[in-house]
């Protein structure tokens, strides 16, 4: 593929509001914005989706840094690749790091669709000229979740998924079922309960909930595979699916019924779409999740939700949700609960590099 330079944007940008879980309150957002460039200067790009610190997945922005510097370019220089798919054999000789190895082979795949003169969603096979999106609102006060579903319902937005956990959880619940009876509605617990809270967990299935997510550990396909039993409502698996053999044992164990893929979380798009595939053949729904990220991660999320299966919507949202300007030169904007795909090569977006120096902490650049 001629790869000749590679550069890392680590930025800093803070969030126009606090996004709340259970386990972390995010008010600045730290990232990396890779860009692969090629002999005759067509440039990929790729971000880094881990956080400042571990609360989601393992990796942060800071190990994230250090595979991509001191591991996976390296590997890079020294074999090169002549497709994006052969970077996952590549860096299988490195274990785990998924979102490192994400923010580089999402890098190479836009600039093999841009080498193509394609859009990378057509190089993917997609289908969808919009796809579909939603939004999440994080944990707070009722009524402050209640406001807040309601400004992204009039935004347009059709699918609204909330934080819960427990303390806040089932009398939440209840009051935006009241307020909204009709809405599409889900929950994402990033794995604030166990196995013994059952019994509590069920008393969900009343609010006709699309799917619970992530209800258990980040380990516990077992254990959700017998909550599932147990419950109506679908769980979807989110921190648990990493690899596509941890898909297939959730299919295998029948922990979940619908699956929140993730390209960093999952290491890429090569595993993103084996795990697609299984997903596809073993009757499980699937949608693209969200990493509060930047426009670089949303303009791949939105290339890889134009494959057929992304048939529900995902946490696809507008650029302006979370950042009063977005590192990209044509935001993200979601009407009617939809996104239309972008049919320039690549992901069909470039970066804005006035906003991108504003917000840029550290730079390097590796000559390949
Ligand atoms: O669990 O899906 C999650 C954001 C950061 C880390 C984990 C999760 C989320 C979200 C998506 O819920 C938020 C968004 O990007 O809009
Ligand atoms: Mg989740």
């Amino acid at each position: 593929m001629n790869l000749k330079k590679i550069r890392l944007h680590m930025i800093s940008m803070p969030l126009k509001k606090p996004f709340v879980t259970h386990l972390q309150r995010v008010e600045s957002r730290e990232g990396i914005i890779i860009e692969v460039e090629d002999k005759d200067g067509l440039i990929g790009l790729g971000e880094v989706v881990a956080f400042s610190t571990p609360w989601y997945t393992e990796e942060t922005v800071t190990t994230s840094y250090h595979m991509l510097k001191d591991v996976l370019i390296p590997l890079l220089e020294r074999h090169g690749v002549n497709h994006p798919t052969e970077l996952s054999e590549l860096f299988d000789s490195v274990r785990r790091n998924a979102m490192a190895k994400a923010s580089l082979e999402m890098a190479v795949w836009d600039l093999y669709a841009r080498q193509q003169d394609k859009p990378l969603w057509d190089v993917l096979g997609g289908t969808r000229e919009k796809v579909l999106a939603g939004a999440v609102v994080g944990a707070g006060a009722t009524d402050g979740m209640i406001k807040q579903t309601r400004d992204l319902i009039e935004a347009g937005y059709e699918r609204i998924k909330i934080k819960i956990s427990k303390g806040a959880d089932i009398d939440v619940v209840r009051t935006l079922r009241e307020e909204f009876p009709h809405l599409s509605l889900l929950a994402d617990a990033n794995s604030a309960y166990d196995l013994g809270d059952a019994g509590h967990l069920k008393s969900l299935d009343e609010f006709c909930l699309e799917m619970i997510e992530q209800p258990l550990g980040v380990d516990d396909l077992v254990d959700h595979s017998i909550l599932q039993t147990k419950l109506e409502t679908p769980i979807c698996l989110d921190e648990s699916i990493v690899t596509p053999s941890d898909m297939k044992s959730a299919i295998h164990l029948n922990s979940c019924g619908v699956v929140n893929l993730k390209l960093g979380r999952v290491g890429g798009y090569n595993s993103a779409l084996a795990i697609y595939r299984l997903c596809m053949e073993n009757g499980i729904r699937l949608w693209c999740g969200g990493m509060i990220e930047f426009g670089v991660s949303r303009a791949h999320n939105i290339s890889l939700s134009t494959l057929e299966g992304f048939s529900i919507p995902g946490d696809i949202s507008s650029s302006s949700k979370y950042w009063d300007e977005d590192i990209i030169d044509t935001p993200i904007v979601v009407e009617n609960g939809m996104v239309k795909r972008f049919d320039n090569p690549g992901i069909g977006v470039e970066l804005n590099g006035k906003r991108l120096k504003e917000v840029c902490t550290f730079r390097e650049e590796f000559v390949l």
